[in-house]
Formats: structure tokens, C-alpha cells, sequence
């Protein structure tokens, strides 16, 4: 069923490349002193059909397998070692909490390639070498469902490895494969999307179009041999018992022309895979990374297309609100993702693989880390956290740097592996990891743990409707949350100050009357709650003061 060849052993070519495939993003950093204005931040949203798919429950946690856990002192992170680490995302076990309560993995890159990050592919319908056997992947497999973890493994489509076979093969002109690739007689003229070189002279005389780098050579999708082995290798992947895919660079299938990114065949590409897979296994679950702006990346949604997106703008929004103070930043983005995907959808997080760490983005402050922490986890969508951000794992590009081993303890090489980790243990690192923070009560990983059992203990939390409220103070992000019939409202006080007498306004709600509030999490900011006949607050006080970053979630109950 499935060879095991080992074409390109354990290899790992450390490459200066841009290597998860996507453009240099600059954010945009603010400070606490930066003049924004705050804006008007009122929407009664509900939410449209969410709450239906295993996902839409599921809190996902994003591994680095070269970087999580060694099992066999190679320095080099494998199956085995996730298996040995479950416990830690999920001990299967409703009745504790003293897991993190991880329902997703998706797994960075598994299959054999040259590189250490592994998004050049060699071998669609294999697993890396370095990360085990297939065998060991099946029982990765079984032991997360045992647990109700499911699992999603990173697709890398757009291009192969200039090693994979396909293109070796595509160097001679009179190959089948060679209509595998994307071929130019003469070097076409000006920059790719990402405004640099895209075209490369192959050995054989001819240009390829590589839209990332020269050693990731784009496939063609002109082609419908491509697309059929892609298809097979969903299948391959599907029979193995994988619950779904995240999709790398969605946007650059096809190319058409000019039009280098989201181009009509390529949205429509998803559509007709969506349908396959659905018909493999319904409840197969996609998230695409398609790096634009939100309205963009509506395109690719559902109810026709990727099953989830992730929300880019979103990420640096819930980022820039924490850097500046000013709730609007980020509820102004909450609200665009709601608007473009009103089932809800879309897929939340605060950085990945690409990006510099939350905690460093953050200038390492914790009480920051966890406000952010709070808000996507109390809010719509699908959350995703990058492994390690929920110990404050610190990193800055290049991009080794944001992918360093998870720091499990104070021993040697944080816990990580008995032998030379494949690349250094990040500094700090004898105080921030798990074994220390697990201790801790008042820990960033207790935080995260809290945060998450308590989403999975309140419906309402994922799946309620969305309303912000103004406040007369802009470091006050408060939203209310309502799902048949119960109603929680949501505070943090975004910046690192305290602040003094803020209300909040609403010009309308489903509500009337008065509440009496209960505290789920956090302080009781106050003991009720009265809005008027027409669902209106009015300069409602929340409390006297909120400690900076304070947070809290508060259920409005009917005395
Ligand atoms: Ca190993
Ligand atoms: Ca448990
Ligand atoms: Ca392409």
C-alpha cells in the first residue's frame, strides 16, 4: 500500500530560503501613545449555521514535529515524541483539567523533503525519515483519536522540491513530466507577486516559474495530471485516517497571465477539491492560508469552498490593540471577520511559523501575552495557538528562530532531546517551559489552560453572537455574547495601566430588564446589570477601576 523507500535521507540542507513560503510582512507596530482614533464599535451580529462541525468546538495547537519532542536522542523531534507528549495537549479525560485541552493538531510539514522545515515536498504519499515510519504515524494517529484530538497534517501544494523525482524527470523536454511544471523558452520580463525573481534557468536551458524560491519549483495546474496526483495523495492521506488539511500558499495555484494570486481557477481549484475529499470523508476539515486582507480571503470560504481561513489581519489586529491600548483596532477587525464570514468560519490565532513570536511581537510582556491569550480564546472563530506561545516562547526572524524546540523543563536541552538538539534551545529557556509554569498558578500556561477549558465548558463563547460595546475609555475591549438563551459579557482592559471609570454604551440588544451578574472569570466587576426597554445601555459604569490587563467574563442571568 505504501513504499518505503528512503530517496533523500536525513539531510538536512540548512538553507537561507524564504522558507514557509511567504512574503516578508512588515506589521505595523504601534505604541500605547500612538493617536488612534477610537471608533464607533457597534454591531448585533449572529451567528449563521456555526456550531455544526467537530471544528467549530475544537481548540488546535500547531507543531514544528523537528522541534516538539525527540524520542531518540537524535536531536531531531519525531512522531514517537508527540506520542510522548499527549498527555500534555490532551490526557483524554474530561474530568481533569490539568491538560491543556487541545482537540486539533495540525503538524507542520511531514513529508520527506531536503530541508529542515519541510515545505518542499520529495514524496506526496510519505512520511519524513527523520520523523519516523509510517507505522509510527498510524499510532500518532490512533493515540490522538483515543484522546479526541484530531489531526491535521500541512499541504503543500503550489510546488515540489526541485528534488522530487517529478522534476527531475520534468528537466527533459520530451517527458511526460515535464508539463508537471511551468516553462518559459526565454526568461520572461519583470518580478513575481511577492516582487522578486520568479523565473530560474533550469539545466536544460529552459526558465521555470518558482513563485518563492528557486529550490520550490511551482507545479502546473494547467495540467489535469497534476491535479490528479494531488487528488491521490489526498486520498493516500484520508485512508490513513487523517482528519483534514491545512492548505500552504492557497493562493498561487494557478497562474493566469498577470494575475499571479487568486486567480479565478485557482478559488474554483478548492471548490471542486472540496467536493472530493467531502466525498471521501464528510467530515474532513480544510483551513487555507491565503495571506491577504479579509475581504480577500472571503473568496476561498465556505459554504463552497475551504472549510476555514485563517484571519491575518485579524492576528495583527488582536496585536496592534494590545500594542496601542486601543480596543477599536482590534474589534474593528473581529467585526470584518464576522462580516465576511458570519458562519463563523474562520480560523483565529495570534502568530505562526511565519512570524515573529507573540510573546517577543509583545516586547515580552506578559500581562500582554495574556490579554491576547483571552481574547481569542473567548471569541469567535477557531482558534490555533503556535507551540510554545503558551509558555511565552520568545523568537524573532529569521525564521529557524521562530521554530526552536519546545522548552519542556529545566533539564538538559529543556527536556527536549537526550542528545544535540538539531538547533539550539532559545535563551530563557531555564525559566520559561512547562515544567515550571505547570507549578505556577498565576503562569501564562495556566492562563492558557484556564482559558481553554473554560471555552469548552461555554458554548456561548464559540458560538455567540458578537456585540461590542463603546466605551468611554479606549483600552476597554467588551464585548456581549449571547447563544440560546445565555449571555456573557466579556471585558479586558487592553493596556498595562490602570483606568478609571469606564462605562459602556449600546444602542441596542436583544435584551431588557435586569441582570444579575456572575463571574465566570476574573473579579464580579459589578452586581447588575440594567438595560432599557429598547435593548439600550447608557453609560453603564463597569467597575471603578480595571487593573491593567485585567479580564473578565461575567454571565448576565435574569434574578
Ligand atoms: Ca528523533
Ligand atoms: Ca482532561
Ligand atoms: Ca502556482
Amino acid at each position: 500500500m505504501h513504499n518505503h523507500h528512503r530517496l533523500f535521507g536525513a539531510l538536512v540542507l540548512v538553507l537561507l530560503v524564504l522558507a514557509a513560503c511567504q512574503p516578508a510582512v512588515t506589521p505595523t507596530i504601534f505604541t500605547e501613545s500612538s493617536p488612534i482614533p477610537s471608533e464607533t464599535a457597534e454591531v448585533t451580529s449572529t451567528p449563521t449555521a456555526a456550531g455544526t462541525n467537530w471544528w467549530d468546538e475544537a481548540v488546535f495547537y500547531e507543531i514544528f514535529v523537528r522541534s516538539f519532542k525527540d524520542s531518540d536522542g537524535d536531536g531531531i523531534g519525531d512522531f514517537q515524541g508527540i506520542i510522548q507528549q499527549l498527555d500534555y495537549l490532551n490526557d483524554g479525560d474530561p474530568n481533569t483539567n490539568v491538560d491543556l485541552g487541545i482537540e486539533g493538531i495540525w503538524l507542520m510539514p511531514i513529508h520527506p523533503s531536503p530541508s529542515y522545515h519541510g515545505y518542499d515536498v520529495t514524496d506526496y504519499q510519505d512520511v519524513n525519515p527523520d520523523y519516523g515510519t509510517l507505522e509510527d504515524f498510524q499510532q500518532l494517529l490512533e493515540e490522538c483519536h483515543a484522546r479526541g484530538i484530531r489531526v491535521i497534517i500541512d499541504f503543500v501544494i503550489n510546488h515540489t522540491s526541485d528534488k522530487h523525482p517529478w522534476f527531475q524527470a520534468a528537466l527533459d523536454p520530451t517527458s511526460p513530466y515535464h508539463e508537471y511544471y511551468v516553462w518559459s523558452e526565454t526568461k520572461p520580463q519583470g518580478l513575481g507577486p511577492l516582487g522578486q525573481e520568479s523565473w530560474f534557468k533550469a539545466p536544460n536551458g529552459k526558465y521555470y516559474y518558482a513563485v518563492f524560491w528557486s529550490g520550490m519549483p511551482d507545479l502546473n495546474y494547467n495540467n489535469p495530471k497534476v491535479t490528479e496526483e494531488i487528488y491521490a495523495a489526498t486520498q493516500f492521506w484520508l485512508d490513513q485516517g487523517v482528519d483534514g488539511f491545512r492548505v500552504d500558499a492557497a493562493r498561487y495555484l494557478f497562474e493566469d497571465g498577470e494575475v499571479l494570486q487568486d486567480a479565478p481557477a485557482t478559488i474554483k481549484w478548492y471548490q471542486d477539491w472540496r467536493t472530493f475529499y467531502k466525498q471521501i470523508n464528510p467530515q474532513a476539515f480544510s483551513v487555507g492560508e491565503v495571506w491577504t486582507d479579509t475581504q480577500n480571503i472571503a473568496k476561498y470560504g465556505t459554504p463552497d469552498g475551504l472549510d476555514s481561513l485563517f484571519m491575518f489581519d485579524l492576528a495583527e489586529a488582536f496585536l496592534n490593540g494590545l500594542l496601542t491600548g486601543n480596543a477599536a483596532v482590534t474589534l474593528k477587525s473581529y467585526k470584518d471577520a464576522i462580516q465576511y464570514f458570519p458562519d463563523y468560519s474562520f480560523s483565529t490565532f495570534l502568530s505562526n511559523h511565519d512570524q515573529t513570536r507573540a510573546m517577543t511581537a509583545l516586547n515580552e510582556q506578559e500581562i500582554k501575552a495574556k490579554t491576547g491569550a483571552f481574547m481569542y480564546l473567548t471569541g469567535p472563530g477557531i482558534p490555533f495557538i503556535y507551540y510554545g506561545e503558551e509558555i511565552g516562547m520568545t523568537g524573532n526572524k529569521p525564521d529557524e528562530m521562530l521554530r526552536t524546540p519546545m522548552q519542556w523543563s529545566a533539564e538538559a536541552n529543556a527536556g527536549f532531546s537526550s542528545g544535540t538538539p538539531w538547533e539550539a534551545i532559545n535563551q530563557g529557556w531555564e525559566q520559561t517551559n512547562v515544567a515550571v509554569q505547570a507549578v505556577q498558578p498565576d503562569s501564562l500556561l495556566n492562563w492558557y489552560k484556564g482559558l481553554i477549558h473554560l471555552r469548552e465548558a461555554n458554548p456561548t463563547l464559540r458560538m455567540g453572537s458578537f456585540v461590542p460595546l463603546n466605551s468611554n475609555c479606549k483600552e476597554v475591549y467588551a464585548v456581549l455574547r449571547e447563544y440560546e438563551g445565555d449571555t456573557l459579557l466579556t471585558v479586558a482592559n487592553l493596556s498595562l495601566r490602570p483606568v478609571q471609570n469606564c462605562t459602556v454604551t449600546l444602542r441596542t440588544s436583544n435584551l431588557s430588564g435586569t441582570y444579575q451578574a456572575e463571574a465566570l472569570w476574573g473579579a464580579l466587576l459589578f452586581e447588575q446589570i440594567s438595560f432599557a426597554a429598547d435593548g439600550s445601555l447608557d453609560k453603564f459604569m463597569l467597575a471603578p477601576e480595571l487593573a491593567g490587563g485585567q479580564t473578565a467574563v461575567l454571565r448576565l442571568v435574569r434574578p
